[in-house]
């Protein structure tokens, strides 16, 4: 083991810009491990930021974009291109706790491990020690973290991504609050005189999670919810396992409000799995004249009760990490003017000639020449993608053009709708409200989706997603569809009205059955209607649906039959679905609450099915 002594941690310590012990503690405890060369501690300052631009530039890691403003680009190494499923891990005590859908290691057995993959691990290197606070510092339960980190990329991303610097190690600091310890590597030491690579990363890779503890360790992956840790490993699998201790909801959730022409407002939240609309629905421009929509998150609201026993969401996070294929002014138009704003650093999209990004969709007409994500010359009759399907966007949220004002509010906004939907081409009617809160969460355990590249593994296959948290819940996931269950069983609350929506239908020639994008505002109104008890519904055995003429279709060009297509409830399809949720409560075994097997013998009961 090549621990350098406790002087020289000292020494990497000098000039730190706190005197609290239990941060001093954690930084010199991963310094003693990691043995980088020296410490950076993160501020959040103009002239840091372009000091480490700078460095990565040199590194040539990030490429500055001659045509956008302050925007970067970095292509990743080509195995480390999405979250890593396989290789998370969540280390409880108990096997039970973690559950039967995450890789389970006991906390010992991984601290080995992680002690010696992390020993020397940062040496050659910097460590940048991140303090950030997930949500507001003012919020009346804030909640931070401190990552370290050897990569000046992910320092990059994360002063997106959340609130970053300065401003959070004396919020700390002045509260003497707890925070989540984030430790990450890229697991490529430097010898003297090494040369590095532009992407240094480990074809080994750990991404684990204490939840009783409140810590993270990741190592050998830069990428996106692998190595920003206050994303998917904080703001997910560590927060829904205090959020089951707190009485909250720690979400896979975009947020929206909505404003109607009378200028009632009505905020909504919706779960989509990865890669299925969310980033997309929470910027949608509404086709219905005089509807509005504004944007609050795209991918993780935090809901806690307020004293008027409403759910305020807030989204945690400071900026959109998107899916850029498939983002355009026909499809995004909102996301595309955010990008516009710049300051932007974009990962495994395709370049143009004239130092610009592109992807596929983002126009119709292809550019001639790319640099594709891999480094290599592209063009229109290249049989592959010019970006990766999982290439991202990284862009503030403040940039957002709809952003609506109340996003800064420290304790959120009162939600009305909750949407759980996914990415499938049969089954799955295009909207359906739920009868109560129970029947929704039956809904959203046995959501399914067809899987995407935002996850390494095959692309396509229809897989169980609950509440599309199947790769978040940091704990045992029946333990999680019973605490949802307990929400709805909490004194004095008004709960949001659940619904199940499937922009993803397929005709009998493979093509969609609803237009989707910007004209899923009609099935918005519709929700928004049943809030405000004034659209009419008809029920069916999922729940109930528009009644005829229910939905406004006015001025889009879609047929009554198209429609009928899109929103039925088939038999026989049914019948194979009921037996695969059968199936998929087995495999989740005796975790699953009674409230939910009885659920599924009522809905057996309404369609009529053996
Ligand atoms: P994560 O960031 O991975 O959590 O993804 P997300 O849920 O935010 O998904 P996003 O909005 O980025 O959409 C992913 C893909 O789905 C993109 O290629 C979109 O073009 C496509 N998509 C989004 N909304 C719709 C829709 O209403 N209909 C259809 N057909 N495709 C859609
Ligand atoms: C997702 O996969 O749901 C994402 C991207 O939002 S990542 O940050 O990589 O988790
Ligand atoms: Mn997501």
């Amino acid at each position: 083991m090549t621990v350098i002594d406790t002087g020289s941690v000292e020494d990497l310590l000098q000039g730190a810009p706190t005197t609290n012990a239990r941060v001093l503690d954690f930084v010199a405890s991963v310094a003693k491990l990691t043995t980088p060369d020296s410490v950076e501690w993160i501020t959040g300052s103009a002239e840091q930021r372009e000091a480490l631009i700078a460095k990565a530039e040199a590194a040539g890691t990030i490429v500055r974009l001659a045509k956008q403003k302050d925007s970067y680009y970095a292509a990743s190494d080509p195995d480390d291109v999405a979250r890593v499923e396989s290789r998370t891990f969540i280390c409880s005590e108990k096997e039970e706790d973690a559950g039967p859908l995450n890789n389970w290691k006991a906390p010992a057995e991984m601290k080995e491990t992680l002690n010696e993959v992390f020993t020397g691990s940062m040496r050659g290197r910097t460590m940048y020690v991140i303090p950030f606070v997930m949500g507001r510092a003012d919020a009346t339960h804030p909640m931070f973290g401190i990552e370290v980190t050897d990569s000046p990329y992910v320092v990059l991303s994360m002063d997106i991504m959340a609130r970053s610097g300065s401003e959070a190690l004396e919020a700390i600091d002045r509260l003497d609050a707890d925070f989540v310890e984030c430790v990450h590597s890229v697991g490529a030491p430097l010898e003297p005189g090494q040369q590095d690579v532009p992407w240094p990363c480990n074809p080994t890779k750990y991404i684990t999670h204490f939840p009783e503890e409140r810590s993270i360790w990741s190592y050998g992956s830069g990428y996106g919810g692998n190595a920003l840790l206050g994303k998917k490993c904080y703001s997910l699998r560590i927060a829904s396992a205090i959020a089951r201790d707190e009485g909250w909801l720690a979400e896979h959730m975009l947020i929206l409000k909505l404003t109607n022409p009378a200028g009632e407002v009505r905020y909504i939240a919706a779960a989509f799995p990865s890669a299925c609309g969310k980033t997309n629905l929470a910027m949608i421009e509404p086709t219905i004249p005089g509807w509005k929509a504004e944007t609050l998150g795209d991918d993780i609201a935090w809901m806690r009760f307020g004293e008027d026993g409403q759910l305020y969401a807030i989204n945690p996070e400071f900026g959109l990490f998107g899916v850029a294929p498939g983002t355009g002014y026909d499809t995004n138009p909102t996301a595309m003017r955010a990008i516009e704003a710049g300051g932007n650093v974009f990962t495994n999209v395709a370049l143009t000639d004239d130092g610009d990004v592109w992807w596929e969709g983002m126009t119709k007409e292809k550019p001639a020449h790319l640099t594709d994500w891999r480094g290599n010359d592209w063009t229109p009759e290249s049989d592959t993608p010019a970006a990766h399907p999982n290439s991202r966007f990284c862009t503030p949220l403040a940039n957002v053009p709809t952003i609506a004002p109340e996003w800064q509010n420290p304790d959120g906004v009162p939600i009305s709708a909750i949407l759980f939907g996914g990415r499938r081409k049969t089954t799955m009617p295009l909207v359906t409200e739920t009868h109560d809160w129970n029947h929704g969460v039956f809904m959203g355990s046995t959501l399914s989706s067809e899987t995407t590249a935002a996850a390494e593994g095959q692309v396509g296959v229809v897989r169980r997603d609950p509440m599309a948290m199947r790769p978040f819940i940091g704990y045992n996931v029946g333990d999680y569809l019973q605490h949802w269950i307990n929400i709805g069983k909490t004194e004095g609350a008004k709960l949001p009205k659940i619904f199940y929506v499937n922009w993803f239908r397929r005709d009998e020639d493979n093509s969609f059955l609803w237009p989707g994008f910007s004209e899923n505002s009609r099935v918005l109104k519709w929700v928004f209607e049943r809030t405000a008890g004034t659209a009419e519904a008809v029920e069916t055995p999922l729940g109930y649906a528009p009644a005829e003429g229910g939905l406004d279709l006015d001025g889009l060009d879609i047929s009554q039959e198209q429609v009928s297509k899109a929103l039925a409830i088939k038999p026989e399809e049914w019948a194979a679905e009921l037996a695969s949720i059968d199936e998929w409560y087995d495999e989740l075994g005796s975790h699953v609450p009674a409230e939910l097997r009885a659920e599924v013998g009522e809905l057996r009961e309404r369609l009529g099915v053996k």
